[in-house]
């Protein structure tokens, strides 16, 4: 039998309903086949990292337990993108619909083309820390540290939860 191994996903949204998306991703990957959503962090308001004059984005991290492999539980999370109407941002780091971002696999590291594990941003973004630190605060990102310490130390940019 495949083993489970845990999983973790960076979610946001500041085009549309952003709740509303960051909320039908999250049924959306309960859906997955070979996947359990077993955890999910509040959602968060955040301000925007990246061009000025975008609208605040709604963050949110799930946990999951997945007998697929990364780059197979990537390919499904771009497939929600595009299923949610993800159109290719032109902008690095512009508004967008819905993003899916895999921050961690197991314990894996993976350096290739089109997936890095841990995602490379995730020590430096309290929009990531603070949610994953919600669900999974003892997690150990290898080459970065654990992720409750990371949380503390990330510069706070603004961002609240929401009351849910
Ligand atoms: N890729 C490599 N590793 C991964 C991974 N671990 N997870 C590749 C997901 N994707 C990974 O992603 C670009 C490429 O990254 C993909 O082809 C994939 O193979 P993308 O989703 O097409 O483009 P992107 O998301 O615009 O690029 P980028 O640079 O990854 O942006 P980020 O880092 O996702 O940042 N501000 C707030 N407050 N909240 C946000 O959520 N998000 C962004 C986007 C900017 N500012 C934000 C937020
Ligand atoms: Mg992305």
């Amino acid at each position: 039998m495949l083993r489970w191994r845990p999983a973790y996903v960076a979610l946001g949204s500041n085009l549309g309903q952003p709740a509303t998306q960051v909320r039908d991703a999250l049924d959306r990957l309960a859906s997955l086949s070979s996947t359990l959503l077993v955890a999910r962090s509040r959602l968060w308001a955040t301000p925007p990292m990246g061009p000025p004059g975008q609208p605040d984005y709604v963050n949110a991290v799930a946990g999951l337990l997945t007998r697929l492999g990364p780059r197979e539980l990537l390919g499904e999370l771009q497939a929600v993108e595009r299923a949610m109407g993800r159109s290719r941002p032109p902008l690095r780091w512009g508004p967008r619909l819905i993003d899916l971002d895999l921050l961690a696999c197991g314990a894996e590291t993976v350096a290739e083309p089109g997936l890095s594990l841990p995602h490379p941003g995730l020590h430096q973004r309290d929009f990531v820390l603070y949610p994953l630190a919600e669900i999974a605060p003892q997690l150990w990102i290898p080459g970065r540290g654990r992720v409750s310490t990371l949380a503390g130390a990330v510069e706070n940019r603004g961002s609240v939860a929401l009351g849910e």
